[in-house]
């Protein structure tokens, strides 16, 4: 890819819807600028393939940090333990950065039994890495909340553009602290939609993208 066709580069890598599949899945184009990188993060129960299409980058797998899990364990456990607090749907519950505490808060509000995490806390050094690769030309990769964590980054001079496919699609993921692991669940957004830029101002705010 031959930069932004003069334009500044964005200070994230973009996410660019290319097809929405009726509801079923999101395929799109992301584009990573020299030094782009995303945040540790889970892919919300979806899985997540990717192909290189130019460039190059690096992903950096972890395992999910101590006392933290993923969206179908907590519904799991939730489910054996009378805990509602994942199908919470009010506003509050749905997008901010909670600990395990604050969800137990709120979800003590509407009457659920929350008891069992108790406080919890995130020591440094939580993160811990199980694997590098570098994805080439047409390399493709494959992850879900099942294989871990990861990081994709560009430490390259020159722009990488990557294919994905999200099946389901997620509108929100789980970031996680680099040091500590605690994580914070952000919206996903897009830079454009089939060829034409989202108006940021519809843009959701502290998207995986914009928010590191
Ligand atoms: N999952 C990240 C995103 O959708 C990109 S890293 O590759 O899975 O923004
Ligand atoms: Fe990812």
């Amino acid at each position: 890819m031959q930069g932004y066709s003069g334009a500044a580069i964005p200070a994230w890598y973009t996410r660019n819807l290319v097809d929405a599949g009726n509801g079923a899945f999101n395929i799109m184009i992301l584009c990573w600028g020299p030094g782009h990188a995303s945040p540790i993060h889970d892919h919300a129960d979806s899985h997540c393939f990717m192909k290189l299409l130019s460039g190059s980058l690096e992903e950096v797998r972890y395992e999910w940090p101590q006392d933290v899990d993923s969206k179908i364990k907590k519904a799991l456990k939730n489910k054996q333990s009378g805990c509602q607090r994942e199908t919470c749907q009010t506003d509050s519950c749905q997008s901010q950065s909670v600990t395990v505490a604050d969800i137990c808060d709120r979800t003590e509000k509407i009457g659920a039994q929350c008891e069992q995490d108790g406080d919890q806390e995130y020591s440094i050094n939580n993160m811990v890495e199980i694997g590098k690769t570098t994805l080439k030309l047409d390399d493709v990769c494959y992850i879900n909340d099942a294989l871990g964590l990861h990081r994709m980054q560009n430490g390259h001079i020159d722009e990488a553009v990557s294919l994905h496919l999200y099946c389901p699609p997620f509108n929100s993921c789980q970031i996680f602290d680099s040091l500590s692991g605690k994580p914070t669940e952000v919206p996903v957004t897009f830079w454009s939609k089939y060829g034409t830029k989202v108006d940021k101002k519809v843009r959701a705010q502290a998207p995986i993208t914009d928010s590191q």
